[in-house]
């Protein structure tokens, strides 16, 4: 049976993946873990976006993007940068850059609101020792804003999990299996979600569909931004 609070099918909960409602508003557990506010991740955000400011890169084929990123931490994930819009010879592909190559400088320190939100979300999974190395920022404005199926693998080390922070809008997001053949799922993430891919479920196949625009006043001029923290080294 589908869990009555999240809506988490038996087998995405067998498969390691925890869905926690509303994980950055829940004043009551606050304090018991170590939790920061949902105001205080968005303004880790905004801070991040100052100082490395959103870009849209390209997939493998030169297709631009449907959502715009940037990253956190001491390494950042990136897909084909526009040469034109760097400061650095850009590589092609999928891949992490301890440099931020459309400024040439290193990525903005990890703020600590985003790394102990993504400390006791891995530990709710079970997973104790995780260091967030990574926090890749996809922002999604308008409903037309997505990202296709996919697998995460560009991580060295395959086994700590990867945790996600939603705000703003509710997402229309959705998650199979290990192979691209297992029928999606949908799962709808709303404004201060955590949901942790641990064990198998790290590799399942996913898609974000897309926004329902006017859901959440969390982002101003709407949107929906969300965080994935990553351990990307051994
Ligand atoms: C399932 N982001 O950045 S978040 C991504 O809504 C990504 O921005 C989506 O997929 C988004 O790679 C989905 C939830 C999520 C994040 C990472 C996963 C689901 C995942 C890694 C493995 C399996
Ligand atoms: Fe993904």
């Amino acid at each position: 049976m589908s869990d009555p609070d999240t809506g988490l099918s038996p087998r995405l909960r067998e498969s390691g993946v925890l869905l926690m409602r509303r994980f950055l508003n829940d004043d009551a557990r606050r304090g018991e873990l170590d939790v920061p506010t949902a105001t205080q991740v968005l303004e880790a955000a905004r801070m991040v976006k100052r100082q490395a400011p959103l870009f849209r890169p390209r997939m493998f084929d030169g297709t631009p993007f449907r959502y715009r990123m940037t990253n956190c931490g001491v390494t950042g994930w990136l897909a084909t940068p526009d040469p034109r819009e760097c400061v650095t010879a850009v590589k092609e592909g999928y891949y992490y850059s301890e440099i931020n190559p459309y400024n040439g400088r290193p990525w903005p320190e990890m703020p600590d609101a985003i790394s102990r939100a993504a400390i006791a979300g891995a530990r709710l999974a079970g997973w104790e020792g995780f260091r967030p190395e990574a926090c890749l920022i996809n922002l999604y404005c308008t409903a037309r804003e997505n990202l296709g199926i996919h697998q995460d693998r560009t991580e060295r080390n395959l086994r700590p999990p990867v945790v996600s922070l939603s705000l703003g809008d509710t997402g229309v997001f959705q998650i199979g299996g290990a192979t691209k053949h297992v029928p999606l799922e949908t799962i709808y993430l709303e404004s201060g979600d955590l949901i942790v891919l641990a064990g198998p479920s790290r590799m399942f196949f996913h898609k974000f569909e897309r926004l329902l625009s006017g859901t959440s006043d969390a982002l101003n001029g709407g949107g929906r931004l969300n965080l994935t923290i990553r351990q990307v080294e051994r």
